[in-house]
C-alpha cells in the first residue's frame, strides 16, 4: 500500500493543478462575461441561501409538537409585492447587462480583420484573405479584432472558442458571423460545441494567438501564392460570370464593383443592402431577389461550386474596383512577393478550391 499512495497523491495534485473550473480569460470581452456569470451566480447563491435558511428556520419555528393546529393566514400584500419586485429588478439588471453584451459579442468594430471559415463533418476550415488555409487551426494576430464569417458543408456545428467566451452556430446554406479580440498570446482550444454525428469530439483544433511581427511572418510563410480574391477572380472567369458581369455598358448583367454595402432596388420595389450573405444567395439562388431594370437570366450555380469558392468569389466581388480590377486589400499587400513565389504549390495541407 505504501508505494500506491504517493501515486494517488501525485495525480490528485496533477489533476487539481490542471483542472481549469474556468479557462483562461483570453478575450477583449471574455472578463465582460465572467462579471455577467458571477452577478448571476452571486445572485443565485443569495437567493438558495435565504430559501434554505427560511425553508429550516420555519421548520423549526412551526414544528408539528409546537403548532399542532395550523394557523389561517391572510397573506401580506407587503411581503408578496417585495418578494416580486426585488427579484423583477434583479433579472432586469441581468436582461439589459445580458443584451448590452450580446450585441458588443455580435457586433463587429469596422476595424475587424475577416477571416472565413467552414465547418464540416468533421473539421474545420480556415480561409484568410491573403490565401492562407488552414486545418484545425486559427493563427490570429492579438489585440486585432478579428471577423469570423461561417459556415457549414453539411450539418450544423458550432464554433466555440472558450478562452475567448465566444461561439457561433456554423450552419448549412447560410453565413453566420461572431469577433473577438483576443489579448494574450497563446494557444487555446477550438472546438466544435454542437453534437454533429460520429467524430463530433474530435472536431477540435488551437487558436494560436501571435504578436503582431510573428503573425505577418506566419501569413508570409503560410501564404499559398493566390490571395482569396485572385482565386475569386479565376472562379468568376471560369464560371463565365464575365459573359454577364464584365462592368462594360452594354453588358446583359448588373457592374458588380461596388455593389458590395450599396443598396439595391429590387422588380417587387424591395430595398436590400448587399452584405456576404446577399452576395451568396445571388449566386446560389439568383431568382429570388431580381434587381431592378434587369431581367432573371442569370443561371443558378447550386451545387457548382464549393463554399470555399463562394468565399473566394465574395471576397473578389467585395473588392472590385470600378475597372474590375482587384483592390488593393491591407490583408493582401501583407503577401510579401519573395514569400510568395518561394512557397511551393500545394503546402501547408491546403483545402483545394472548387
Ligand atoms: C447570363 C448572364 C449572367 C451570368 C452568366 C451571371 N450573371 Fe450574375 N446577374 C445577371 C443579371 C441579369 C443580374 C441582375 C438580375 C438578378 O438579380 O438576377 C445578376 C445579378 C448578380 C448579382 C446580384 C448583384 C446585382 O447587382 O444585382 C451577383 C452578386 C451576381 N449576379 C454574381 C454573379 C456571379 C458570381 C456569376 C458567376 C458565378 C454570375 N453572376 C453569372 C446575369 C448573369
Ligand atoms: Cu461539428
Amino acid at each position: 500500500m505504501d508505494h500506491i499512495s504517493p501515486v494517488i497523491w501525485q495525480f490528485l495534485v496533477k489533476w487539481l493543478t490542471n483542472f481549469a473550473v474556468i479557462p483562461p480569460e483570453a478575450s477583449k470581452v471574455a472578463p465582460q462575461v465572467d462579471a455577467l456569470l458571477l452577478f448571476m451566480t452571486l445572485v443565485s447563491l443569495v437567493g438558495l441561501t435565504l430559501v434554505i435558511l427560511l425553508v429550516v428556520t420555519f421548520s423549526i419555528l412551526y414544528r408539528r409538537e409546537r403548532n399542532p393546529v395550523a394557523t389561517q393566514i391572510e397573506g401580506s400584500t407587503l411581503l408578496e409585492a417585495t418578494w416580486t419586485i426585488i427579484p423583477l429588478g434583479l433579472f432586469l439588471v441581468m436582461f439589459v447587462w445580458g443584451s448590452v453584451l450580446y450585441f458588443r459579442i455580435y457586433t463587429p468594430p469596422p476595424n475587424a480583420m475577416q477571416v472565413y471559415v467552414v465547418g464540416k463533418q468533421w473539421m474545420w476550415k480556415a480561409e484568410h484573405p491573403g490565401g492562407q488555409h488552414e486545418i484545425n487551426s486559427l493563427h490570429v494576430p492579438v489585440n486585432q479584432p478579428v471577423d469570423l464569417t461561417l459556415i457549414s458543408q453539411d450539418v450544423f456545428h458550432s464554433f466555440s472558442m472558450p478562452a475567448f467566451r465566444v461561439k457561433r452556430e456554423a450552419i448549412p446554406g447560410r453565413y453566420t458571423t461572431v469577433w473577438f479580440e483576443a489579448t494574450q498570446e497563446g494557444t487555446y482550444h477550438l472546438f466544435c460545441s454542437q453534437y454533429c454525428g460520429t467524430a463530433h469530439s474530435a472536431m477540435i483544433g488551437q487558436i494560436v494567438v501571435m504578436s503582431q511581427d510573428d503573425y505577418k511572418k506566419w501569413l508570409a510563410s503560410s501564404t499559398s501564392g493566390v490571395s482569396l480574391a485572385q482565386n475569386g477572380e479565376r472562379l468568376f472567369a471560369s464560371l463565365s460570370c464575365t459573359a454577364c458581369h464584365n462592368g462594360t455598358p452594354g453588358a446583359r448583367g448588373p457592374s458588380l464593383a461596388g455593389v458590395y454595402g450599396s443598396t439595391l432596388t429590387l422588380t417587387n420595389g424591395q430595398k436590400v443592402t448587399v452584405d456576404d450573405e446577399y452576395l451568396r444567395q445571388a449566386i446560389l439562388n439568383p431568382s429570388a431577389h431580381i434587381t431592378q431594370g434587369y431581367a432573371p437570366i442569370m443561371p443558378t450555380y447550386e451545387g457548382q461550386v464549393s463554399e470555399e469558392g463562394l468565399f473566394s468569389l465574395v471576397e473578389y466581388i467585395k473588392n472590385l474596383d470600378t475597372n474590375y480590377r482587384i483592390q488593393q486589400t491591407t490583408t493582401t499587400t501583407e503577401l510579401a512577393p519573395a514569400a510568395t513565389a518561394a512557397a511551393p504549390a500545394g503546402s501547408n495541407g491546403k483545402v483545394s478550391h472548387e
